[in-house]
């Protein structure tokens, strides 16, 4: 009750521009590191034995729908360059370093009949030379490219897929297991389902508006659940590691506080949160059953011989609770919300969810249109995450801004700042969060936007041959925080140099 009652005052607090200047440190133990994924930065996209991903196949055939007609082919080029990538980790002097691996690198045939020993190496490598410096890697198994060859089975549409996922987490868990700490299964199924299954914007951009949503976000839980219980009977003991999946947790606020408006927001906010959290973190288990009584009905209405949420059986939900060690929060942003007046497609997601996306008055736009900055929300977000389901173990996996190209990123700083601050409260609140990434590393392919929005503490020159990686203002100010472990105490860079901090570890054997 007392912890509520504080949140209650702490986030109207805070919505309203209070402060009170006590100076909020992170722990010592508390985690800060930086990610990136592999199609966005790797390249090397036909090289050594890797197959083609979704992304590969997508962008191929159809450059018409990039901003700026750039692709994932080089990208920035970190399959080659992975040194100097942890260099830059190094001059950061992060905890951990948060990457993704390629299935198609690792699986040319999309199955485990076939193992690309250089695929492997590569990981291996890259892992081995971060351990070296003392920088944790926490490893993404899924961030968006299927093996294309996957896909033409249906990929995350055909419920086999989560016997290969399975197979391919095997793979990776028995080669890189010993040196891994941290791994995510998969990385935002809203993205993989609604936008790749639903709205056509991500690969595979297959139009099954309504259906082929909810089929997808169905395997892909049970897929991360799968390999959970994988690592849970199979790893975990001999190699101590902790599993999770990383969700896109961006808060929703009503626009108003009128009835209809708050009702809008809690529904909105069951269909992109309680939709996947639930079933792995609420005590019921299963699908949120606001969202299985709309989509029911709405089935109905539509002449569907049953709902076109896929039912989850008990064993499915036995399976499924209580399946992640935390919870891998990737939040960007927050948008408020009123019942919709548009037309839908019917059937679709956006039907099925009704309702129409505002923007806050003061709130700075970031370079993608989609990108505002209101710290609150990651305060209400953790709040909301505490009181409905707990106060599950978590980490921020993924938080960042996106400007245009230049050094001189002023905005990207304080936004960072701002929302250390905003989680620096959650934690005084009682949020149970070990861990603070921010997107990206460096510049990197935003998917269809190509490299016209950059979110990089360094910047990419994606003209330059060894594309050459030049460290921001963020940078340093990210640098700062990491070592002072406050948020926002004013502190601005003088310069733009960066000097290294992480220094070679003294090898201890038992560990390696
Ligand atoms: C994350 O997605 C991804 O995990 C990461 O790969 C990505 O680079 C990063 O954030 C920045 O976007 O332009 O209106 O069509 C965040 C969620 C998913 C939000 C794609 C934007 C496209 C919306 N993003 N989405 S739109």
């Amino acid at each position: 009750m007392k912890i509520f009652l504080t949140c209650i005052l702490s986030f109207l607090s805070i919505s309203q521009g209070w402060r009170d200047y006590k100076v909020r440190k992170f722990p010592e133990n508390f985690m800060f590191g930086v990610a990136s994924s592999a199609y966005q930065v790797e390249g090397a996209w036909n090289e050594d034995g890797k197959s083609e991903s979704i992304w590969d196949r997508y962008l191929h055939n159809h450059p018409e729908v990039v901003a700026d007609g750039t692709n994932g082919d080089v990208a920035s080029d970190s399959y080659h360059l992975y040194k100097r990538d942890v260099e830059m980790l190094r001059e950061l002097g992060v905890d951990f370093y948060r990457f993704s691996i390629s299935w198609p690198r690792v699986l040319p045939t999309g199955f485990d009949n076939e193992i690309n020993i250089k695929g492997l190496k590569y990981y291996e490598n890259l892992i081995d030379e971060l351990l070296k410096y003392d920088i944790q890697p926490m490893v993404t198994l899924y961030h968006f490219d299927l093996p294309q060859r996957l896909q033409e089975l249906g990929g995350w549409a055909n419920p086999e897929i989560i016997n290969w996922f399975v197979d391919y987490a095997k793979v990776v868990f028995d080669k890189l297991g010993p040196k891994v700490k941290y791994w995510i299964t998969i990385n935002q199924p809203n993205s993989i389902c609604i936008d790749g299954y639903g709205e056509s914007m991500m690969a595979p951009a297959v139009d099954s508006k309504g259906v082929g949503e909810y089929l997808c976000i169905k395997n892909v839980l049970l897929a991360h659940a799968k390999v959970y219980r994988l690592y849970e009977s199979q790893y975990k003991t001999k190699h101590k590691g902790s599993v999770g999946i990383s969700l896109a947790v961006n808060w929703i606020d009503p626009l108003n506080n009128s009835t209809e408006n708050s009702e809008a927001a809690k529904k909105a906010r069951e269909f992109t949160i309680g939709l996947y959290m639930n079933p792995i973190w609420s005590t019921k288990g299963d699908f949120p059953a606001l969202v299985k009584e709309i989509i029911a009905k709405k089935s109905k209405e539509q002449g569907f011989p049953r709902s076109r949420l896929p039912k989850l059986i008990p064993e499915e939900i036995k399976l499924l609770k209580g399946a992640s060690d935390f919870l891998g929060m990737n939040h960007y942003t927050t948008s408020l919300v009123t019942p919709s007046t548009q037309e839908f497609p019917s059937p679709s997601f956006a039907d099925d969810l009704s309702v129409d996306f505002h923007t806050g008055k003061d709130w700075i736009q970031g370079k993608s249109p989609w990108l505002k900055s209101a710290p609150y929300g990651l305060y209400k977000a953790c709040i909301h995450v505490n009181l409905e389901y707990s106060y599950p173990r978590m980490m921020i996996t993924e938080h960042g801004w996106s400007t245009e190209t230049g050094l001189q990123d002023y905005r990207r700083g304080a936004v960072i700042r701002e929302y250390l601050g905003a989680l620096l409260l959650a934690m005084e609140d009682g949020t149970d969060v070990q861990a603070y990434t921010a997107w990206s590393l460096m510049d990197n392919v935003e998917w269809t936007a190509g490299v016209s929005e950059r979110f990089g503490l360094y910047e990419v020159d994606y003209n330059s041959p060894i594309k050459k990686r030049t460290a921001r203002q963020s940078a340093l100010i990210y640098k700062h925080v990491i070592e002072s472990r406050v948020s926002e105490d004013g502190w601005f860079p003088s310069s733009l140099n960066i000097s290294i901090t992480k220094k070679k570890k003294a090898p201890v054997k038992a560990e390696l």
